[in-house]
């Protein structure tokens, strides 16, 4: 008997679906479906509504849908054993809500195998649509809500995390005052992920503790529904929320309209599905201490395993659950790759031309500090987006190169001192981590052996292992979290050691940009003699 397991991931652009062969090891079968390929009548701009506020950010909870019927299809047409799956769990983009009204999970109980989900579901909905991670219109109930709990300090100790405007509670609470009739007809109020375990499992399913972590509406210690969160959002909250289980509990069998129509087995067990960022933890095998990763995407992201839910007292930060029942911190950067494209453009250079430039240069770069400011800045805020150099000017090409890699590298650093971790290593993500000099620059920095990680996949991939884990807890054969991970979650790269020469210069040089920062952002001293004193120790008559 193989023994299956299905990691389904619903995030922005598409659904994906990752199923394992645990014993053999090996990937089966990995397949995405771009929503804006596969389901054009939806007319979405990579799987979002476009609207003409572009703080309003949504997507159609009924495409996320279609799309798992599509995806069983597709896996069936390819001949997959679907039988052979023994768990199935998932990964939703995090923070969106889904509103659904008193038919849902009647209806959902009742499916009919012969027709399709979008026929029999298209009426749940007390709002049609979802307002997703994306969405920054909800200011004001943010505001509302730290106040509420009695300011920033408090709201980050009690939820984790300061309040945000793509998280759930604000969200909800704006749905609330704009549109209390709607609320009213409200019955269960889902995120992507317990709305997507919800149709597999043919009831409401319960959201887990990582994404739940994300809501601004869980006691983040005691892992359960905070009241006072809830009756400062909105009345009657606690009614329309689902229960929080742990991430690894089963919730239940495959739903019969599976069974019937796909042929899963109907043994198969449903486990709570998590957010993108918790089964991307497992997908690159984070489940102890010691290791962290970033990702350098679109915006960069650090995260890590934590023992204990430490919080970053400056609130720019998150801690949500991770799926072995412990914590994660998430760390979102939004000056990324499109701000070191933008540098590479205005000197018309190539990748390879960049990363030449970047390799020749000096660490520590003869004492030029750019805060890199091309965007709105998440961490640390930066509502007025501006660039600031110190030491050199816009002209200036090799400077420039390495000063925007230095900067937001040491921003990170700096930034991710709060979660207390000192990683042994560092798995370096996404499009940026291919150039061999960022991540020289990442190891020198750190201080520590960086690995490039290939991550296509990942979220969908840690929710397949997190089925493998339970499944096997559940039967007997309890295999620990390092024996499931491993040869799924093996970095395939040359690991890059620091240059120790390094550590000094980038020691001082962390505390140097530290001292910009709280110029420019928190009216502190100009650290112009600082800087001098930096370029006298480091780079005088060298
Ligand atoms: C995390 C976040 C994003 C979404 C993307 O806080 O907002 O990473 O989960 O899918």
């Amino acid at each position: 008997m193989t023994d299956y397991f299905l990691g389904l991931d619903s995030s922005t652009q598409s659904l994906t679906g990752v199923i394992i062969d645990f014993d053999g090891r090996k990937i089966v079968i990995s397949k995405s479906l771009p929503f804006m390929e596969y389901f054009p009548e939806y007319e979405t701009d990579h799987g979002v509504i476009k609207q003409e506020d572009e703080k309003v950010v949504h997507s159609y909870p009924l495409m996320w849908v279609e799309a798992l019927d599509t995806i069983f299809e597709l896996f069936k047409e390819e001949n997959v054993d679907l039988s052979s799956i023994k768990a199935i769990t998932g990964s939703g983009q995090q923070h969106g809500t889904v509103y659904l009204n008193d038919k849902f999970e009647e209806q959902l109980k009742n499916l009919n195998p012969d027709k399709g989900l979008k026929q029999q579901l298209s009426d749940v909905f007390s709002r049609e649509t979802a307002p997703i991670w994306m969405d920054s219109s909800t200011n004001k109930q943010c505001q509302e809500i730290r106040e509420a709990l009695g300011g920033k300090k408090k709201t980050i100790e009690l939820t984790g995390s300061d309040t945000f405007e793509r998280f759930s509670g604000p969200q909800i609470r704006k749905f609330f005052q704009e549109n209390p009739e709607a609320y009213n007809n409200t019955s269960i109020i889902h995120l992507v992920s317990s709305f997507m375990a919800s149709i597999l499992l043919g009831a409401n399913a319960p959201i887990d503790h990582g994404d739940g972590a994300g809501m601004n509406l869980m006691d983040i210690r005691k892992k359960n529904w905070s009241d006072k969160a809830l009756n400062i959002t909105a009345p009657g909250l606690k009614g329309k929320l689902p229960n929080l289980v742990e991430s690894f509990k089963i919730i239940g069998k495959i739903s019969p309209y599976f069974v019937n129509k796909y042929g899963f087995n109907s043994d198969t067990i449903i486990l709570p599905w998590s957010g993108d960022n918790p089964n991307s933890l497992i997908g690159v095998g984070l489940i102890e201490k010691g290791k962290i990763a970033i990702s350098l995407g679109t915006s960069n992201t650090y995260f890590g395993f934590m023992d204990k839910p430490r919080t970053d007292p400056r609130g720019e930060s998150h801690v949500f659950g991770s799926p072995t029942g412990d914590y994660m911190s998430l760390i979102c950067f939004k000056n990324g790759a499109l701000t070191s494209e933008q540098v590479k453009n205005e000197f018309k250079l190539s990748w390879k031309d960049f990363s030449d430039i970047l390799e020749k240069t000096p660490p520590g770069n003869e004492g030029k500090i750019m805060l890199p400011y091309y965007f709105p800045e998440i961490v640390p805020q930066v509502l007025n987006p501006k660039v600031y150099r110190f030491g050199f000017d816009e002209n200036d090409k090799n400077g420039n190169v390495r000063a925007i890699i230095e900067s937001q590298l040491i921003s990170m650093r700096l930034h991710s001192q709060w979660t207390g971790e000192e990683p042994e290593v560092i798995y370096a993500t996404g499009g940026a981590s291919k150039d061999k000099a960022i991540l020289q620059t990442i190891a020198d920095i750190y201080q520590v052996n960086v690995i490039q990680f290939e991550t296509s996949a990942s979220a969908a991939l840690g929710a397949a292992l997190r089925a493998a884990k339970t499944y096997y807890d559940d039967t007997g054969k309890n295999l620990s979290w390092s024996e499931i991970v491993q040869d799924y979650t093996v970095a395939k790269g040359k690991m890059i050691s620091p240059r120790k020469e390094y550590k000094q210069i980038y020691d001082d040089m962390v505390l140097l940009y530290e001292a910009y920062e709280n110029y420019i952002l928190r009216s502190g001293k100009n650290p112009e003699e600082h800087r001098q004193k930096f370029i006298d120790i480091y780079f005088k008559n060298k």
